[in-house]
């Protein structure tokens, strides 16, 4: 097995940082040690096959982003990454474990679409996956196989109060398949958002010919946000479920999920970079001379993006750190402009939802340290290490310790990253929705099971790399 060392670093985790070697042995740490260990009389720098040299480098935990969708059919399309392009943009990113979303839709049979999810992930993966479970149907069937699910590794699932008709699930749906959650221990993950006033708001505002992407943030109020969000906490509160509500963009569903919190409710809480810098006024309202009013397509996902003016972004890098929201995936869901997101030219109903980020959540985030919203230690809790124990990967994932898989980023702190079309962008998108970032900070290493795949600007990994991770059940619940 090969043996590397990474040399004269800071090893930095959720709870510290320390200057530390860190020794690995084929896809495992063996050791942290005190830098320039000699271990039982041998200099360890001549003895291993490879010494990465990490000085006045971070040397964290990989990111593991815990919901993404590859290859996702949606709004008459496809996510636009497949999984080998997708993953590999993430390993580029400093991401080394992605959970994706595996979907049933309505009469589909909950295995079959979980079979499917194997089918695009398998062989073609850059870094490691794991699955959470859409249900699109639940029904008598789905729900008798949900609980077998957490033998196939797969311990949460994902129900909608959005979109009727496609993965809508009623209140009395959502009732039945959180009693599963509460017998199994299983996490009940919502898309809290009142789908039916939705769909009623964005009629309205395209008969009276209110028809551009700005329309969508007007039609997906927060008040839609707020309101089932309440609603999921209530109905978790009544099962005993636990809840972890995804892309949380409202403030005023900040405050539900801080309320239910405090009331000692199992409940969690997600947002994605784009809720963090993004808005309503500025990208869903942009407009430019290729696109006019429809550029703000490129930025139109659900929950949408927030006025800056009522705000939601100052609020929600707050409860960052104040734990009020414990995590930040990326609700990675590409579509290009051209062929997809133009669907929705002239009806904003029909663009695709999605924004793709998964290459850019640990440059984004570690921006967040940088401009003092969050400290070094909550970047990699936030990123990593809480992902990982709230689904079930922590002790292999989100951590460097004797025992854990070698997923390790040397993050360079004096280096840069421009973001953008020809700098950095290995998603499979003809737009970036980050172009023009500038990030004062660089993904210098990556190492995913103990193998490098990214160094000095290079993608040194191959297809398939990237193995399926079974998930134990949620570690922040008894
Ligand atoms: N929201 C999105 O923006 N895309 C995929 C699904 C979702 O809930
Ligand atoms: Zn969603
Ligand atoms: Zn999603």
């Amino acid at each position: 097995m090969a043996t590397t060392l990474i040399k004269g670093g800071t090893v930095v985790t959720a709870t510290g940082r320390s200057e530390a070697d860190v020794l690995i042995d084929g896809e495992t740490i063996v050791a942290v040690l005190a830098p320039g260990s000699v271990l039982l009389g041998t200099d360890l720098t001549a003895g291993v096959d490879t010494v990465i040299d990490a000085t006045g480098k971070y040397v964290i935990p990989g990111g593991v982003d815990a919901h993404t969708h590859m290859e996702l059919p949606f709004g008459g399309t496809a996510a636009s990454d497949t999984f080998e392009t997708g993953t590999r943009a993430a390993a580029w990113g400093g991401t080394t474990t992605i959970i994706d979303f595996a979907v049933q839709t309505y009469g589909q049979k909950v295995l079959d679409g979980l079979a499917a999810w194997h089918e695009k992930a398998a062989g073609n993966c850059a870094i490691d996956y794991a699955f959470h479970q859409i249900i699109g149907g639940v029904d008598d069937d789905s729900l008798a196989v949900l609980p077998s699910l957490v033998d196939e590794g797969i311990t949460s699932f994902k129900l909608f109060m959005a979109y009727p008709g496609v993965f809508y699930s009623d209140d009395a749906q959502i009732l039945k398949a959180m009693q599963v959650s509460a017998e199994t221990g299983m996490l009940t993950m919502m898309h809290a958002e009142n789908g039916p006033v939705i769909d009623v708001l964005a009629a309205q505002l395209v008969e009276k010919g209110k028809t551009d992407p700005y329309f969508h943030g007007i039609a997906r109020a927060w008040q839609a946000e707020e309101e089932a969000t309440h609603r999921a906490i209530m109905l978790s509160h009544l099962t005993g479920a636990p809840l972890y509500v995804v892309h949380v963009s409202a403030k005023q569903a900040v405050e539900q999920l801080a309320w239910a919190r405090d009331n000692g409710q199992n409940v969690f809480g997600e947002t994605c970079p784009q809720y963090l810098y993004l808005s309503l006024e500025e990208q869903l309202g942009a407009s430019s001379e290729e696109w006019g009013a429809f550029e703000g397509s490129k930025w139109v996902c659900s929950t949408p993006l927030r006025s800056r003016e009522e705000g939601h972004q100052h609020h929600m890098w707050q409860a960052l750190r104040t734990n009020d929201i414990q995590m930040v995936s990326t609700d990675h869901c590409p579509f290009c402009m051209k062929g997809q997101k133009e669907l929705g030219l002239g009806d904003f109903r029909k663009i695709p939802n999605g924004i793709g980020s998964v290459e850019h959540r640990m440059d984004l985030m570690y921006q967040g340290v940088v401009s003092g919203q969050i400290t070094l230690e909550r970047w990699v809790e936030l990123t990593s290490t809480t992902p990982a124990r709230m689904f079930g990967l922590y002790g292999k994932k989100g951590v460097i310790q004797p025992g854990a898989d070698a997923d390790i980023v040397v993050y360079d702190p004096n280096g840069h990253t421009s973001i953008g079309l020809g700098k950095t962008h290995h998603m499979n998108m003809d737009h970036s929705a980050w172009e023009g970032f500038e990030i004062d900070g660089h993904v210098d290493t990556v190492l995913s099971r103990g193998k490098v795949v990214v160094d000095d600007n290079q993608y040194i990994g191959s297809k398939g790399d990237g193995k399926f991770v079974k998930r134990g059940l949620s570690q922040y619940l008894i």
